[in-house]
């Protein structure tokens, strides 16, 4: 029987600065530290939900930042909810889309914290409250970004040695296109059969550039190129997936189901990166799955480089997936030089494992987290 009698009590959020562990370069900024959103919804049960709307570079990404994902829950969302039924939070987000266009990330964080309260107060694992999860671990790439090719080798061996990544994503775009091509080659060289290695490209080629880096990056090997040009060519996307060099996958197009749904009718991309931030939430990133498995398009599990809440959240939807061919991303965390939580997340044999616990299912160092979150100036 579901618990009808709480409600919403309050909505805390909370900006967390967490330096990188070392410069995470991508064409659109270099990060040396990442700012965490969290959401923390406090129900009339004493039960409490936590979310993460976690974006990347500030304003470089997308359209929100994370000052704008606190200001517009505080301001917004949250006195629309404050007294409602807690039990619900489907209903509570219809409300909320109902009223606040956009906001994707700020959406997120609200949603999980909600779904996350629910599921631990149902005492079941968050994956449950969405079909139920088929595996109680997701395979995780790692990111080499350094911008130096022999560190992103070392790096990477490293990686292999310690059975933590095999497969790795290589951020470029922000050099000439033949500069770039040789780093990758050099870099798939050096591993070999050893390391998947896929590109990023972050939007920055023309739709020329990547004619000409296709053959070349499939002649080396590279098995994925990840969002090559601008996101609002479609038509560019397609021309590039029909040419079919190296399989090519949607990233900053793809911002929720409608995206996933233009997509998908034209074949624009063999593979979908899904994203919960990107795709509004946990809800929405479950339906661009479903979109993608009915258009018979690959699924990747995305990350926006959230800490451990956002992680979570991620991997207990993409445990719901049918199939999920590419793995995930889902190394957020390990690239931040401090945790947040209690008990880190368990990343061996190459996987993040899942906790079986309700909720997201970790428990997070409160006391911690408020002596590193940003004050007011
Ligand atoms: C992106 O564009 O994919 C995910 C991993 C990473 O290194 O950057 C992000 C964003
Ligand atoms: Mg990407």
């Amino acid at each position: 029987m579901i618990s009808t009698s709480a409600v919403i009590a309050c909505i805390e959020t909370l900006l967390v600065d967490v330096p990188t562990i070392r410069p995470h370069k991508l064409s659109v900024a270099t990060m040396n530290c990442q700012t965490l959103v969290l959401v923390r919804v406090r129900c009339s049960d004493g039960i409490e939900g936590v979310g993460e709307g976690t974006t990347i570079g500030g304003l470089a990404y997308g359209e929100e930042s994370p000052e704008s994902i606190k200001t517009n829950i505080d301001t917004y969302f949250a006195p629309l909810l404050k007294g409602g039924d807690a039990t619900r939070p489907g209903a509570a987000m219809a409300r909320v889309r109902k009223l606040f266009q956009g906001n994707r990330f700020a959406k997120c964080a609200l949603e999980t914290a909600l779904f996350d309260a629910q599921a631990r107060r149902l005492g079941v694992p968050l994956s449950e409250l969405f079909g139920g999860r088929l595996t109680d671990a997701v395979d995780v790439a790692w990111t080499l970004a350094s911008g130096d090719t022999g560190r992103d080798i070392a790096e990477a061996e490293a990686m292999l040695e310690a059975r933590r990544h095999r497969a790795f994503k290589l951020k470029i775009g922000s050099r000439s296109v033949a500069d770039d091509v040789a780093h990758v080659i050099e870099i798939k060289r050096a591993l070999g059969e050893r390391g998947d290695v896929r590109i990023d490209v972050n939007q920055a080629w023309t739709e020329t550039d990547a004619i000409w880096a296709g053959p070349r990056l499939a002649e080396a090997g590279v098995s994925l190129i990840e969002q090559p040009i601008p996101a609002t060519n479609h038509a560019g996307l397609k021309r590039l997936t029909q040419l079919a060099h190296v399989p090519i996958m949607a990233d900053e197009a793809l911002r929720g189901p409608v995206d996933a749904f233009a997509l998908a009718t034209s074949r624009a991309a063999d593979v979908f990166a899904v994203k919960i931030a990107q795709s509004g939430g946990l809800q929405g990133a479950a339906a661009v799955a479903s979109i993608a498995a009915a258009a018979g398009i690959d699924l990747y599990g995305g990350t926006m480089l959230e800490g451990a809440a956002g992680t979570m959240a991620s991997a207990q939807l993409f445990s719901t997936f049918g199939s999920l061919k590419w793995g995930t991303e889902l190394f957020g965390p390990l690239l931040l030089t401090e945790d947040i939580l209690v008990e880190p997340l368990k990343y061996t044999d190459f996987k993040l494992h899942l906790p079986t616990e309700p909720g997201l299912g970790i428990a997070f160092d409160w006391a911690r987290i408020e002596r590193m979150r940003r004050r007011a100036p």
